[in-house]
């Protein structure tokens, strides 16, 4: 079997930056057409997030990481959002430690059961497998997380992308609201 060589890669908790060598995702208002429900706004270029991972191969004896770099605003009374996927892999389990900002960390199991936990700096969030996640930045400054997960988890982006997750996170009177969603 081969066998790595052990290394260090330093992660700065405001930015999110990784030094050195990421691989660097960056997801556009347009990449995010769709995901709101109320996008009256022109969906721009301008970034919504970014994730910065950690080169490692993608197998399920080996352990991904990145960091999520989610701007904050809203798109028609929506917080700013990821995607939210499934594992492609269902029961693979996920870490998410937050460095910086504030957020929701939305999930939801397939026959549509939800659970939101409060996302801030030094808040480690357990997402077990079979649970659709999304993260949520209810904040004014950007929402910074490092998330640890099993390489061979992969990525089921479609579900959510045609329903969506049973609850969205509207901004109220006295701040983010968990609502039903109306499209779910
Ligand atoms: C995270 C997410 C990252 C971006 O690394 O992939 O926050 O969110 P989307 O992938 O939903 O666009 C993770 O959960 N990896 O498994
Ligand atoms: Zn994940």
């Amino acid at each position: 079997a081969d066998v790595m060589v052990p290394f260090a890669v330093h992660v700065d908790f405001q930015s999110g930056a990784l030094t050195p060598d990421p691989v660097i995702l960056r997801r556009s208002h347009a990449d995010l057409a769709g995901y709101f429900v109320n996008e009256s706004d022109a969906p721009g270029e301008d970034e919504m997030y970014a994730v910065h991972e950690i080169r490692v191969p993608a197998t399920n004896n080996n352990l991904l990481s990145s960091t999520t770099v989610l701007q904050p605003g809203t798109v028609g009374g929506e917080y700013f959002m990821t995607k939210g996927h499934f594992h492609a892999t269902r029961d693979r389990a996920e870490i998410y430690l937050t460095l910086s900002g504030q957020g929701l960390l939305v999930m939801a199991l397939e026959d549509g059961t939800t659970q939101t936990k409060e996302m801030r700096p030094g808040i480690v969030n357990y997402v077990p497998g079979h649970w659709a996640h999304r993260s949520v930045n209810t904040g004014d400054v950007p929402l910074v997380f490092y998330a640890v997960y099993i390489g061979d988890a992969g990525y089921d982006y479609a579900t959510i992308a045609d329903q969506g997750f049973p609850v969205i996170v509207v901004e109220g009177e006295d701040g983010p609201e968990v609502v039903p969603n109306p499209r779910y």
